[in-house]
């Protein structure tokens, strides 16, 4: 388990009481690009999602249907697993913790945490929110305001008294702590990591971690009546997809996960009982656990109640997915909130997209075909203005690369959008239409495949982010060699492209949007 050459980046598996909406979406996206930009750099990658069937509010979703859990979440898992192919989620894993392979998983789990000492039979008398499957104790709804509401999510919580196995997640303060500050890396964006240190620095309750008033989970290993708590159960995604408790399975070369992204709203049980759980149970701890935020929609918060939880199916009716994908992860700084509108969409799309990269591309490929038949020519002698642009774009590929590590997806497409207006302002510097007229074929020729070559690469680092659009560029690009295994891989020096290469003519690819 050496998780060095590899890369594995997981979402939350989502919940099956409800369908998937603009939220799920954008975990989902920002993994499939961290994956998509690790397999370009050529890494062992491994990106796993999936949904997370069980637990009390699943069980009282399908009770108020009048359906079986199970029957509940095949529904909900055949919308998820038609969804992501439409948003060219590139997944090699879906997880349902219903599986067989998940729950031996999880009995697994619980085996090592009892043995390793870590769990204890006790009864637990306290308060439960089940839209947030999430337990609290009198102290803790007192400091909320004593008003008998979730400090979450500020919906009702119930009574529990029953009796229940509990986690010795107390023993873990200090070597959280101790984890936090060794490893500042850990937790991302940084007032996160601080949010959560002060949460442990402040003390922890050892957490119940079974259930005996539902049936609707993983059975507690060795003691009829109890289920797994659902987030100890959820949890262990990570692992049992990866074919955990055998150490020996193939996949388990990626556990430590590189990256698990996360809403800001499950950090807690990320950052806090995911580690301290790994670390009774003797494994290794992931790398990092970043905690995005949340999107509005139209200034309002989405919710189920409220019927404006924005589909990803509906907003493909009305925009291509890849835009979609460009504008969640382009407007707002990953780890802050934001607010959804198609106008705002519509605004970024227009400058950034119609305007400066399809501009490009449309104006380079023509001026190609219009001067030179469509073909590229030799290279020269490079001027100053060729090596500030070769220099700009690989600087560029190197922080895009830096980006990615931090999961600032808006800093990287700010800097590849740098190197699309030093493009623009290149051709009018270099005015090829004078060259023609004044007949300098070679300093022409030069000019078109500085630029040409640049897109290529401009275009590569994009295609995480707009996999589709990007090939349609790169077919235009890579004209009769469109179809070679290597157009979208990772061929990321400069000089690819060599004289005598003939790109296809230009289509456009973001036609404006009125
Ligand atoms: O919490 N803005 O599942 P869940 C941004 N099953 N992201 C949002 C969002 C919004 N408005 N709404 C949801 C669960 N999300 C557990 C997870 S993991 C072991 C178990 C995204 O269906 C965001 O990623 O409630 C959030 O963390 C997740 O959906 C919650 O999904």
């Amino acid at each position: 388990m050496s998780g060095q050459e590899s890369y594995y980046v997981t979402t939350p598996i989502y919940y099956v009481n409800d369908d998937p909406h603009l939220g799920h979406l954008y975990t989902t996206v920002a993994a499939d690009v961290l994956a998509r930009h690790q397999r370009l750099s050529g890494r062992d990658t491994f990106f796993l999602t999936g949904v997370d069937e069980h637990g009390q509010k699943v069980q009282q979703a399908a009770k108020a249907r009048g359906i079986a859990p199970l029957a509940l979440a095949d529904e909900v898992v055949a919308r998820y697993q038609m969804l992501w192919p439409r948003f060219s989620i590139s997944n090699d894993d879906f997880i349902r913790t219903s599986s067989a392979r998940h729950q031996r998983g999880v009995a697994a789990m619980w085996r090592r945490l009892r043995e390793n000492g870590a769990l204890y039979k006790g009864f637990y008398e306290d308060w439960y929110c089940v839209p947030c499957e999430t337990y609290w104790t009198e102290t803790q709804l007192h400091d909320h305001g004593d008003d008998g509401r979730c400090p979450d999510c500020n919906r009702p919580v119930e009574r529990v008294q029953e009796e229940s196995w509990f986690f010795r997640l107390s023993d873990y303060q200090q070597p959280l702590l101790d984890h936090y500050d060794a490893n500042p890396d850990f937790i991302g964006p940084e007032s996160r990591r601080n949010e959560v240190r002060s949460f442990v620095a402040g003390g922890l309750n050892d957490l119940s971690v079974s259930r005996t008033t539902f049936d609707w989970g993983v059975p507690v290993p060795d003691d009829d009546g109890h289920v797994v708590y659902v987030w100890i159960d959820a949890l262990t995604n990570y692992l049992s997809a990866l074919g955990f408790p055998d150490e020996e399975a193939p996949r388990m070369r990626f556990w430590p996960a590189s990256v698990h992204l996360i809403g800001k709203d499950i950090l807690r049980f990320h950052a806090v009982y995911w580690p301290a759980m790994l670390m009774a149970a003797g494994l290794p701890l992931p790398q990092r656990v970043f905690a995005h935020g949340w999107w509005t929609v139209d200034g309002e918060k989405m919710s189920k109640s409220k019927g404006n939880a924005l589909s990803p199916d509906a907003m493909l009716a009305q925009v291509d997915a890849d835009v979609i994908r460009y504008f969640l992860l382009r407007e707002v700084p990953f780890g802050h909130d934001g607010d959804f509108s198609f106008d705002a969409l519509k605004r970024r799309y227009n400058s950034e997209l119609a305007n400066d990269l399809g501009n490009m591309l449309n104006r380079s490929l023509s001026m190609l075909h219009k001067y030179r038949d469509g073909v590229l020519g030799e290279v020269g002698e490079e001027q100053p203005r060729d090596r500030a642009w070769i220099a700009d774009i690989e600087a560029m590929q190197l922080e895009v690369d830096r980006f990615m590590r931090q999961q600032a997806f808006h800093l990287a497409l700010e800097r590849i959008h740098t190197v699309v207006r030093h493009g623009n302002r290149y051709v009018e510097e270099s005015a090829p239409w004078s060259l023609a007229k004044q007949q300098q074929q070679a300093r022409l020729d030069g000019v078109l495949y500085h630029l040409i070559e640049g897109l290529r690469l401009v275009v590569l680092q994009l295609s995480p982010f707009m996999p589709n659009k990007c090939a349609a560029m790169m077919a235009q690009i890579m004209g009769d060699r469109a179809d070679e295994a290597q157009v979208l891989s990772h061929h990321g020096g400069w000089g690819l492209l060599a004289a005598g290469h003939r790109c296809a003519k230009p289509s456009p690819v973001f036609p404006r949007m009125e």
